[in-house]
């Protein structure tokens, strides 16, 4: 495996100066609100999401103590509702994605061999926008107004009459407020996985990580409309009486779980794709060898985001559609178990073939592995529309989608953490200290969830906030609570194994691992230019490629320098055939002027006052004009 320590040398010193010089940014306040610097951009994902996803865990804490034991009265009913939507809606809406976008954020400019993102102020404005989306989401808990209708926000329950209050209208403009900050963020990777890859790195060559979030960001952008609709037009019910779900005035209740799970379904695979695409970035490296069957796992990917638009309606199944269409939902849903099922085969063959090295990071693999086989055996099973029925709205349908969403997406999510924390942070972690959150978490996690299985199928409903004694559910629910304490202790140590790393670890070398994509043939912490010298690709395992490595040594011509600007290469889209370079954008204020005004925009709407609204639009207005104002010719 080649060290790549020798590839900043191949440039010489003066172009990295005159690099450093173009694109360093002064340790300044007004720096920090400018950056656009997908590095920095993605770490803040990564912290803002991780400070989200603890809001929610102590919500869930909250939830699970209330229901220790029957007629508990920590929580009113009111609170618990309150507390279990805030706490679903903000792990998918505001935990899951933004994390997996955070390390897309970071990773997939490096992994392509880029300088950055391809629209790297849309990038800085899509942070903050999740930032302020989310800040508008929590801050409505301790106001007592926080979404109270579940995280999926039924019709009739929320409409203006069963739900008074703003707590509905904090859910249907929050979550259009985040939609922005999502959509955004899609259309940035995927212009940047088509046009910002280095030269050789045809499509046949692009890390499976890199194809998870061109999918999926491919289906935030066909999925994010129907729910952007939904709740545009639950708000208009709500507050301008419209009559779209409203049966009496020939509107549709159904309507509203129609467009929802149009993007609910896809939503599960939107969260999981780019799990997935950790998980297959993970196990090469620790498996010393290539992932089997790349072009397959490519296929499962692609066929899994285009098939998941066509099962939403296996959420209806106790609504009463016609038969006809429970079939077809029916066997759809079984289908998507096969390209699933493929990428499931082609890691336990890599891991078969390979040489295992046991560290953390795999470890939280092989837990994801295990946990979303069950969450998927589960999920197989309610595809059953005659199983459905039976447990549906009980808390086997809370335990299976913790399976997946824990399963599917935190542990691939921490596995990352670790894998990625030497990149990012250039300091090594405590293996220790990760193996005891491991161990912590994934006993955790099944002393939490697995005991629901039960109690659901003896027949507690879900979104209960306390249970009377002596239904054969308190053993079930105790064990549940205590689980979810020893899960916090292995997620608090996480924070601590982070931390320490920081303080304490060691520097971390430029490729620990041994891994094979681009991020690890820079610096750990990599430059602000990510590479002295742009690579050329040559194989599907550029690091593990010498080519590479004779691409960017001395002599390496001007045109993957680039040392003249701020700059970086536009390829074409199938071949990555060199085009030309391009000039990369200065840090601006705007971006975080532009979310200002959106915020301004939403507050307004939130509490009627329209003239402020009409005010912030005019903020974010003007902000546009000047930010997509051509710039001077250069001089
Ligand atoms: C950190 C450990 C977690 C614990 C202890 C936990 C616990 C709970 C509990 C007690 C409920 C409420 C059940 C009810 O009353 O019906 C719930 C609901 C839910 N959880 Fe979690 N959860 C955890 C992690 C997650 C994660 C990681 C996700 C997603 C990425 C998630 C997504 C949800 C969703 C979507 C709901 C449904 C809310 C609703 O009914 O509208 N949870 N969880
Ligand atoms: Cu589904």
């Amino acid at each position: 495996m080649s060290t790549v320590a020798e590839l900043p040398a191949g440039a010489g010193p003066a172009p990295a100066e005159q690099l450093a010089a173009r694109w360093e940014e002064p340790r300044t306040v007004r720096a920090w609100f400018t950056t656009v610097d997908h590095k920095r951009i993605g770490r803040r994902y990564l912290v803002t999401a991780s400070v989200f996803f603890g809001l929610a865990g102590v919500s869930a804490i909250l939830l699970r103590t209330q229901l220790a034991g029957p007629e508990a009265g920590l929580l009113s009913p009111q609170e618990y509702n309150q507390l279990f939507s805030m706490h679903g809606t903000a792990m998918i809406f505001l935990f899951a994605t933004p994390m997996l976008f955070g390390f897309g954020n970071f990773l997939v400019p490096l992994m392509i061999g880029a300088r950055d993102m391809a629209f790297p102020r849309l990038n800085a404005f899509g942070y903050w926008v999740f930032l302020f989306a989310g800040v508008f989401m929590w801050a409505s808990l301790p106001a007592g107004a926080a979404p109270n209708g579940g995280w999926f926000a039924y019709v009739p329950l929320t409409d203006e009459v069963n739900s008074p209050g703003l707590h509905l209208d904090v859910y249907t403009l929050g979550l259009l407020f985040l939609g922005i900050s999502t959509t955004a963020g899609a259309i940035n990777f995927i212009v940047t996985a088509l046009k910002l890859r280095a030269p050789g790195m045809s499509l046949n060559r692009v890390p499976i990580f890199v194809w998870a979030i061109v999918a999926t960001s491919f289906m935030v952008l066909f999925a994010l409309p129907a729910l952007n609709l939904d709740n545009g037009l639950l708000f208009l019910d709500r507050r301008f009486g419209t009559h779209f779900f409203d049966p009496e005035a020939g509107g549709n209740v159904l309507l509203w779980q129609h467009l929802f799970w149009i993007f609910g379904h896809p939503d599960v695979y939107i969260i999981v794709m780019p799990a997935l695409g950790i998980v297959s970035a993970v196990l090469p490296a620790f498996c010393r060898r290539g992932l089997v069957a790349y072009p397959l796992v490519v296929l499962g990917v692609v066929s899994i985001s285009i098939i998941s638009f066509g099962v939403w309606a296996h959420h209806m199944f106790a609504t009463g559609l016609p038969q006809l269409s429970l079939s077809f939902f029916s066997a759809a849903s079984s289908i998507i178990t096969i390209p699933s099922g493929l990428q499931l085969f082609a890691w336990l063959t890599t891991m078969l073939l390979g040489r295992l090295v046991m560290r953390a990071p795999l470890l939280f693999v092989i837990g994801f592995i295990v946990t979303f086989v069950i969450g998927g055996f589960t999920g197989a099973m309610f595809a059953l529309t005659a199983f459905d029925q039976q447990v549906t709205d009980s808390y086997f349908v809370v335990a299976h989608f913790h399976y997946v969403l824990f399963g599917g997406a935190v542990f691939p999510i921490l596995a990352a953490v670790y894998f990625w924390l030497p990149k990012i942070t250039g300091r090594m972690f405590s293996e220790r200290l990760a193996r005891w959150a491991f161990w912590l978490i994934f006993i955790g996690m099944n002393v939490t969830f697995f005991p629901m299985h039960l109690s659901g199928l003896f027949g507690m409903p879900r979104r209960v906030y306390t249970y009377p004694e002596g239904l054969g559910w308190d053993p079930w629910n105790l064990l549940a609570t205590l689980g979810s304490y020893i899960l916090a202790v292995g997620l608090l140590l996480v924070v601590v194994g982070v931390v320490h790393a920081l303080r304490r670890g060691k520097p971390a070398a430029d490729d620990p691992w041994g891994g094979d994509t681009l991020e690890w043939a820079t610096t750990s912490p990599p430059a602000p230019y990510n590479f002295p010298v742009l690579p050329e690709v040559h194989s599907l395992h550029p690091v593990w490629d010498p080519r590479t490595a004779e691409s960017v040594a001395a002599g390496a011509p001007e045109a993957r320098t680039l040392a003249e600007g701020r700059q970086t290469i536009r390829t074409s889209e199938l071949d990555a055939r060199y085009e030309q370079p391009i000039e990369m954008p200065e840090s601006s204020l705007r971006p975080l002027v532009a979310a200002t005004g959106l915020l301004v925009v939403f507050g307004g709407l939130l509490f009627d006052w329209y003239w402020v609204a009409a005010g912030g639009g005019l903020l974010l207005a003007l902000t546009m004009v000047g930010w997509l104002w051509p710039p001077a010719e250069p001089t």
